[in-house]
């Protein structure tokens, strides 16, 4: 599927005529056309093949040959050419937040600037707020963009390292040398970042599984090449360790290698306590194996209950197993729908029925749709008329998808103050108010909480979205008190939301957990702006399992008739 490859290539090119400083519709149709390509949700080749590639919304003539130059050579000449006029880092230096076209394109011309590395000696030397526009403040944010950079590149969000890893596992799955497969390491633990990539795999024939996983087309470096244990690099320069044991011990090795290493270190402590010695192989007494085949025979061995990886963090799992205490984690077939997605009237891709058409494909009873509020022009910000057009339309699809109840909601800008960006009289005709903050990041840790709170205290308001505001590697989560936040939710039944969408996953896990603890309703949403990110819900459940919640803690674990939501 060329999909990702076209909108890739195609937004690329858009951000050098930017630097460039063509022409705007020019740039314009080309990340209109990256848009529409990435919210297809068939392989664009089914369009190749048709000739119906101009049924593509955006897509004209040219950009027509252009689709099909890239799904027949894997490139675009055009890019290539283009690519050519600007130096290299100053493309990788647009993903330093607060880096747009423009300021790439001035610092460039005037300090020669070429790349991250070049912008972070200029910043340090103060060479860059005297340039025309900048300043101080300018250049201490840039400083704090290149941070959050370097951040985002050291560790890799969990869609990226889920994709990276299943890939090859289904291609090294094919192998009939291969017995059990597993991805390990903090992957397997779910964890909100992963470092590298572990893949574990049990075989008798490990130099055929080396072999096969060095030459897999992705590779771009073998780091180190063994019969217990290879690294490679992706061409994404991503590493990816493979260790091969034998069956026998796979459940030991399981263990040992999904760690985390302070999950290990408490368990090797048990089986001390116990006279037993424990390791990557397995469990024994004296020099005989007791145990090492698989993880549950592991944790029995040393009297507990199975500990699923996403609670192996030290973290309160030993005692709730040694009193079988564990909770019964939620699991992504619990979810009934989803309460948080954009459409074509704000700033999505897909319109309202391809929402209702992935969503029904998902199983899912009930969706609310909920575009951004007025204020929020640059998001495409529904008015008072326009939410009337946008509530005839929910109601005709009501009727036509008998089987899914589609809700009519807002994502409702919580302002500087405090307020809403509709008054009451419109928040009330609403199935469903999820209201967040937008802007003022930088308020104080007093304001923002207050904002919070009297977003909870508005009796329409069912949920509160994405409560810290992080965007891995661009932005910081801005301060809140959360015990205050917690206290407010609870009191007024406003639901808490874990945000699934890989760059935020917040709530976090640990927050999350303090969150149930303190009596708040959980609700995990993914924020859809496009059909397939309805699939980006697994990762928000897996946060939720991190922190311990179980099917009863989650609002829209629900039946459609049990969703008791506020104001209603
Ligand atoms: P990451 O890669 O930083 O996201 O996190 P992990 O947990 O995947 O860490 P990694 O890749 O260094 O190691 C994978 C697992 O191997 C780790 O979770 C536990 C185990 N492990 C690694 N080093 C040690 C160690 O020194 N002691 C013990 N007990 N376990 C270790
Ligand atoms: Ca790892």
């Amino acid at each position: 599927m060329k999909n990702k490859l076209i909108a890739e290539i195609f937004k690329d090119i858009a951000e050098i005529l930017e630097i460039k400083g063509e022409n705007f519709f020019k740039i314009r149709a080309y990340e209109k056309a990256a848009q529409s390509i990435e919210s297809l949700s068939d392989d664009i080749e089914i369009f190749v093949n048709r000739d119906t590639l101009k049924d593509i919304n955006g897509i004209g003539k040219d950009l027509e040959e252009k689709i099909r130059e890239i799904v027949s050579t894997g490139k675009l000449k055009y890019l290539e050419e283009l690519k050519k006029d600007i130096p290299e880092g100053l493309i990788e230096m647009l993903n330093v937040p607060g880096i747009g076209p423009k300021t790439a394109k001035l610092l460039y011309e005037k300090l020669d600037i070429q790349d991250v590395v070049m912008l972070e000696r200029m910043a340090h030397a103060g060479k860059i707020k005297d340039l025309p526009g900048m300043g101080k403040k300018t250049e201490e944010n840039i400083l704090t963009g290149i941070d959050l950079f370097k951040k985002g590149r050291e560790r890799l969000d969990l869609k990226t390292a889920t994709d990276v890893a299943y890939n090859i596992i289904t291609q090294l799955k094919k192998l009939k040398e291969v017995k059990n497969i597993n991805p390990a390491g903090s992957l397997r633990r779910m964890k909100e970042t992963v470092r590298d990539i572990d893949i574990l795999i049990s075989s008798n024939k490990p130099q055929e599984i080396m072999d096969a996983f060095t030459e897999l087309p992705e590779v771009k470096d073998t780091i180190a090449k063994g019969l217990t244990k290879s690294s490679v690099l992706t061409k994404d320069n991503i590493q990816v360790d493979l260790r091969v044991v034998d069956e026998l011990s796979y459940g030991a090795a399981l263990m040992y290698f999904t760690g985390s290493k302070e999950h290990n270190i408490k368990l090797r402590q048990l089986a001390i306590k116990r006279g037993l010695k424990l390791n990557e192989y397995g469990i024994f007494k004296g020099e005989k194996k007791i145990a090492g085949k698989t993880e549950e025979e592991m944790y029995k061995i040393l009297d507990l209950l199975y500990i699923e990886p996403e609670l192996r963090e030290d973290k309160g799992e030993f005692e709730a197993s040694l009193k079988d205490t564990l909770p019964d984690l939620i699991k992504i077939e619990d979810i009934k729908g989803d309460l948080h997605m954009h459409s074509t009237w704000s700033d999505g891709g897909s319109s309202i029925e391809e929402m209702i058409l992935k969503s029904r494909e998902l199983g899912y009873e009930y969706v609310a749709i909920t575009d951004h509020s007025q204020g929020l022009k640059i998001a495409g910000g529904l008015n008072v008329h326009e939410l009337d057009l946008k509530r005839k339309e929910i109601e005709k699809l009501n009727k036509k998808y008998k089987d899914i109840k589609i809700l009519f909601g807002t994502e409702v800008d919580i302002d500087s103050e405090g307020n809403l960006d509709y008054p009451d009289n419109v928040l009330r005709e609403m199935d469903i108010v999820v209201a967040a903050i937008h802007a003022g990041f930088k308020q104080s840790v007093a304001i923002i909480t207050k904002r919070i709170i009297s977003a909870c205290q508005n009796k329409y308001v069912n949920i509160i979205a994405h409560p810290t505001g992080r965007l891995w590697g661009s932005r910081n989560e801005y301060d809140i008190d959360f015990g205050e936040v917690f206290k407010a939710a609870r009191d007024t039944n406003t639901a808490l939301e874990i945000n699934s969408f890989p760059q935020r996953l917040d709530l976090n896990d640990i927050n999350t957990r303090m969150a149930k603890e303190a009596g708040v309703k959980i609700v995990i949403n993914t924020d859809s702006h496009i059909a397939q990110h309805l699939e980006m819900m697994k990762f928000g459940v897996a946060v939720a399992r991190r922190a311990w919640l179980e099917k009863k803690d989650v609002l829209n674990t629900m039946s459609f008739s049990n969703l008791k939501l506020k104001g209603k």
